[in-house]
């Protein structure tokens, strides 16, 4: 038997590769998101059960599904051109089609449809001819052409259903083909893991271990059994998280092949993502969705091809990297750090400008252990060095960095900063907030201190940066800031949209913010305005008004949050993200 390796050692190439490619590809492609000539919403590869297709009409796909423009070679191509590191692609999505020569089923695009080739096959070897890691989706819970499988009500009765039979029957005799027929996968890419048990999960994680000891399990196997976590789609957490993590993302809306969905995202918008999800300590598996003859959408290839030619002079800030020492999003962009031993006895920071500050200057707060020595734009070798200096306000230290006025148009420029370790810590960060140039005052509740009532249970800010589990008012969260300029400010909470209140319950509880001598009371109530994040479109924020403070000294200040009454345990708590301080529009 294979030798068992750790999570570590498995993970030790994705922590470096950063940016993936994701395939969704089956029938679903065909229909392209309309059937018998009506739009179903939603997503091209749930038109199945969206629609409630009764199976043989969805089955009758296959007989039309001929992909004969597939090139597995232009796709590892499209793939290495935009700078990916990995390709996973689904070898069977919730439609139950196994896009592969499957022996245990029939229903897979060699015996069923007129193409009859493997493209996984073909897509395997392409890849180990171009050097490019391979995965493999699976869809181990929801299968809707299987009488067993989850997810099929109008063709199946869900009492009749018996989940454990799908997954002898088909789920783990097809895990086993894709990861005996195709050589070495880098991961198996688990998919809603639904009523599955933590002994099934656990077994399915123990096969592709046993069968393939270097290859990842994401954490939709379930139940924690995972080798690294999948956020949810489109999802990327307020600040630095811990451990191995990826966020699986569309380039328009869907995942599968929807001929209308044109909501292409832009270049500049997709490279933050990837710079901020980096910055964050995670990887960026960018879908794709490939038509039913087999093409890729020219508008994800153009997209594509546009980001490889960033990294091309830029991936230097990406692969390979660490993320941000500084645990929160700063304003300006985000920062990935060279990975120890890229330069003996120095630190390199890359500082990635989303925004221009106004002032044409970069302020990085609180870096310790360090002195800056030099600075340049990266991919423009003959740029002069940038002008570096260090101060200290309030006790902070402070490395400002002047960015060159002709970086202003460029997509997305970079900045190294060369850092030379003083004292035998190196490199540390006081990342307690400050006011940044905008004038704004971000509490992040990933910043914030998470101050506990009696029971020491409760108040928690979790992995994705989020105060949860908050229901006692004996537990607050509270910041120490600094403050540059006095003013009247107006003070937000920041919550993420939650799981609505039942009726007559208020979505947000009644809170109170507590700084400079001042108290703001908000009532329960619904929340003032919702808005997109600018770096993560497809989530939004809530914002609740609580009125206006003034702080009339600059330097620290201490502002807490805290919950004016009780929650019972059944009413939703609060998911808070943090506090803003804005200044105040002048009257
Ligand atoms: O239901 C699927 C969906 O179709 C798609 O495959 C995504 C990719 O992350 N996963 C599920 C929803 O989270």
């Amino acid at each position: 038997m294979a030798e068992p390796q750790r999570t570590e050692s498995r993970g030790a190439w994705w922590r470096d590769a950063k940016f993936g490619m994701f395939i969704h590809w089956g029938l679903y492609a065909l229909p392209a998101g309309t059937w018998k000539g009506q739009q179903v919403a939603g997503l091209g590869e749930w038109i199945m059960r969206r629609g409630r297709i009764p199976t043989p009409e969805y089955e009758a796909l296959a007989r039309d599904f001929n992909p004969v423009r597939f090139d597995a070679r232009e796709w590892v191509r499209i793939a290495k051109d935009a700078g990916m590191r990995y390709i996973v692609i689904t070898s069977k999505h919730h439609d139950g089609f196994a896009m592969y020569d499957s022996k245990c089923s029939a229903y897979d695009i060699v015996d069923a449809t007129p193409f009859g080739r493997d493209p996984l096959r073909e897509l395997a070897a392409a890849c180990r001819e171009a050097g490019l890691r391979l995965g493999f989706y699976y869809s181990q819970a929801q299968d809707w052409h299987d009488p067993d499988g989850v997810g099929n009500d109008w063709d199946h009765d869900p009492a009749a259903k018996d989940f454990s039979r799908y997954l002898e029957r088909k789920a783990k005799p097809q895990v086993r083909e894709i990861l005996t027929g195709y050589g070495p996968l880098v991961l198996i890419w688990f998919d809603t893991p639904a009523t599955i048990r933590p002994e099934q999960s656990a077994e399915l994680a123990a096969m592709v271990h046993e069968l393939q000891p270097g290859c990842l399990v994401n954490s939709r196997v379930g139940n924690g059994y995972g080798d690294y976590d999948s956020e949810g789609d489109n999802r990327v957490p307020a600040g630095l998280r811990p451990g191995l993590w990826e966020t699986p993302a569309t380039i328009n809306e869907t995942w599968g092949f929807k001929s209308y969905d044109h909501n292409w995202k832009s270049v500049p918008t997709m490279l933050r993502l990837l710079v901020d999800i980096v910055s964050k300590g995670g990887n960026y598996l960018l879908n794709v969705g490939p038509t039913a003859e087999g093409v890729i959408p020219a508008e994800s290839v153009e997209r594509l091809r546009a980001m490889g030619q960033w990294l091309a002079t830029h991936g230097q800030a990406i692969y390979g990297t660490e993320p941000s020492p500084w645990p929160a999003e700063l304003e300006w962009g985000a920062v990935t750090r060279a990975a120890a031993g890229s330069g003996a006895g120095t630190e390199r920071l890359y500082l990635h400008v989303f925004d221009w500050p106004d002032r044409g200057e970069i302020d990085l707060w609180g870096l310790d252990g360090c002195v800056p020595r030099a600075a340049h734009l990266l991919g423009d070798p003959s740029a002069p060095p940038l002008a570096v200096r260090a101060s200290s306000e309030g006790g902070l230290r402070r490395c400002t960095v002047t960015l060159p006025p002709s970086a202003r148009d460029l997509t997305l420029p970079v900045v190294a900063l060369d850092l030379e370790p003083a004292g035998p810590v190196g490199l540390a960060v006081d990342a307690r907030p400050v006011q940044a140039g905008s004038g704004q005052v971000a509490l992040e509740a990933l910043l914030g201190q998470a101050v506990r009532g009696a029971d020491g249970a409760g108040l928690r800010v979790g992995r994705a940066g989020v105060a949860e589990n908050w229901r006692d008012p004996a537990d607050h969260l509270a910041w120490t800031f600094l403050l540059r300029e006095p003013g009247a400010f107006d003070v937000e909470i920041r919550t993420v949209p939650a799981r609505r209140a039942e009726p007559g319950v208020a979505a947000a509880p009644a809170m109170a913010v507590d700084v400079a001598g001042q108290r703001l009371e908000v009532e329960a109530g619904e929340p003032d305005e919702r808005r997109r994040y600018p770096r993560s479109p497809h989530q939004s924020f809530e914002i609740r008004r609580c009125g206006r403070v003034s702080l009339a000294e600059a330097g620290w200040h201490t502002l807490t949050l805290r919950l004016r009454s009780p929650l019972p345990p059944d009413a939703p708590a609060p998911a808070i993200r943090g506090v803003r301080l804005v200044p105040a529009a002048p009257a």
